[in-house]
């Protein structure tokens, strides 16, 4: 018999302007005996984080059911050594042409509406709309960790829970690539991922210190397809083998 485990998120931000900025963000599924240990590590991520002090943390805590999660082998893993941020981004639009999409440039012009969202972006890569029902947030994929949970969790691991957010998005059929860049001000490393390619990292996206980061979610099938394709991101819940 296997026991139920629990899920935990953490979000924290701080009022500026009389908007909530987003801090920072994660989501864990542990066994209950780890629950203590993986808030107050989230707690801590939450209040240190270097895009500043938060004055709001949430942090929810649920049980699942064990039979409820998917288990799924990690995405393999390549990295693209560049020099400079402008050999990635054109390093980030080959990959996106050899995925067959042809508009690279149109698609990678919208990840500037992506900065400061809490969410990714959710991009119709034919019709190029947005399928977000919140623009402002965008869809925040929720409920997966990585399936062997003994590490600490106070210091984000940046490439393993970005490798399990890709491992999960990519899954899902109408999603046909994901495209990331860290908003944390110093990590300059970033990726493409999708089933084919798998998940490729490459190590300058941006110049240190800038804080503009966010994700596109690459949408192709029929729009009425998106709310399914929503649900699955948000709700399904998924454990990956690293
Ligand atoms: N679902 C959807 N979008 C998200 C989620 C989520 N669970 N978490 C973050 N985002 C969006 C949000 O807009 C953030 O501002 C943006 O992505 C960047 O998030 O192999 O750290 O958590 O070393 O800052 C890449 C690792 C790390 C590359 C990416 O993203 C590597 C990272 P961050
Ligand atoms: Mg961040």
């Amino acid at each position: 018999m296997s026991s139920d485990l629990y899920s935990v998120k953490m979000r924290a931000s701080r009022k500026e302007d009389n908007e909530d900025r987003h801090i920072s963000g994660a989501e864990k599924i542990v066994e209950q005996d780890m629950l203590q240990t993986i808030c107050a590590q989230l707690l801590e991520r939450a209040i240190h984080h270097s895009k500043g002090e938060a004055d709001f943390v949430n942090i929810k805590v649920e049980r699942i059911a064990a039979g409820d999660v998917i288990r799924r082998d990690a995405l393999p893993v390549t990295t693209c050594e560049v020099g400079t941020a402008g050999e990635g981004q054109r390093k980030l639009r080959e990959l996106l042409e050899r995925s067959g999409l042809h508009n690279s440039e149109e698609i990678l012009e919208k990840m500037k509406e992506t900065w400061g969202m809490r969410g990714a972006m959710l991009l119709d890569v034919d019709t190029m709309r947005r399928l977000e029902p919140d623009q402002k947030r965008g869809v925040r994929a929720t409920y997966m960790d990585a399936e062997d949970s003994g590490d600490d969790r106070s210091h984000k691991n940046h490439f393993r829970e970005a490798l399990v957010l890709a491992t999960k998005v990519v899954s899902h059929k109408n999603i046909i690539g994901e495209i990331c860049i860290s908003d944390d001000p110093d990590y300059v490393t970033g990726y493409f991922a999708s089933k084919e390619l798998g998940y490729v990292r490459i190590t300058k996206l941006k110049e240190p210190g800038c804080p503009d980061g966010g994700r596109i979610f690459l949408f192709r099938g029929e729009e009425r397809e998106a709310d399914d394709c929503i649900r699955y991101l948000e709700h399904r819940k998924m454990l990956v083998r690293i």
